[in-house]
């Protein structure tokens, strides 16, 4: 079934150059573009984004890493894109994700207090839908 995922180029994925080869990447694995944004998050806006994680040890560097910079925010749509794109991007830690993937190809460990690991994804169905209000209240009904 066609579906849509919200995919984040994060500060580090901004700063490196990198925006290019992750919307490559998409687009050669076959997924459309359906919205393209670059801003700079505020922390409400990361505070609903990541609202599972509040109260976690890594929250609060987190929400300072992800506000320290441009982000491309970008809906990709195709036949279970959610899945795919999580294949694409690699699991968490860049230092084990495996090559081939974004994060195992160009990611690394910076030594920094926030795991900086290019890109996000969203893991559900349930978090593509929330996660799209969010970054692209536009594309909702
Ligand atoms: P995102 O949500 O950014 O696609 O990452 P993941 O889905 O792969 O991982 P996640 O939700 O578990 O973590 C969200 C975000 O927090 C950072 N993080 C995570 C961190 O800095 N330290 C940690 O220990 C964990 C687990 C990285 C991604």
């Amino acid at each position: 079934m066609t579906e849509r995922s919200l995919v984040l180029v994060k500060p580090d994925g901004f700063e490196r150059g990198l925006v290019g080869e992750v919307l490559r990447r998409i687009e050669a694995k076959g997924y459309t573009l359906v919205a393209l944004q670059i801003l700079t998050p505020d922390r409400d806006r990361l505070a609903k984004h990541y609202a599972e994680h509040e109260g976690k040890p890594f929250y609060d560097s987190l929400l300072e890493f992800m506000s320290s910079g441009p982000v491309a925010a970008v809906a990709i749509e195709g036949v279970r894109c959610i899945e795919g794109f999580r294949s694409l991007a690699g699991s968490t830690d860049p230092t084990k994700a495996p090559p081939g993937s974004i994060r195992g190809d160009l990611g690394r460990d910076w030594g920094q207090g926030s795991t900086q690991n290019i890109v996000h994804g969203s893991d559900s169905p349930e978090s593509a839908a929330r996660e799209l209000a969010i970054w692209f209240p536009e594309l909702s009904d």
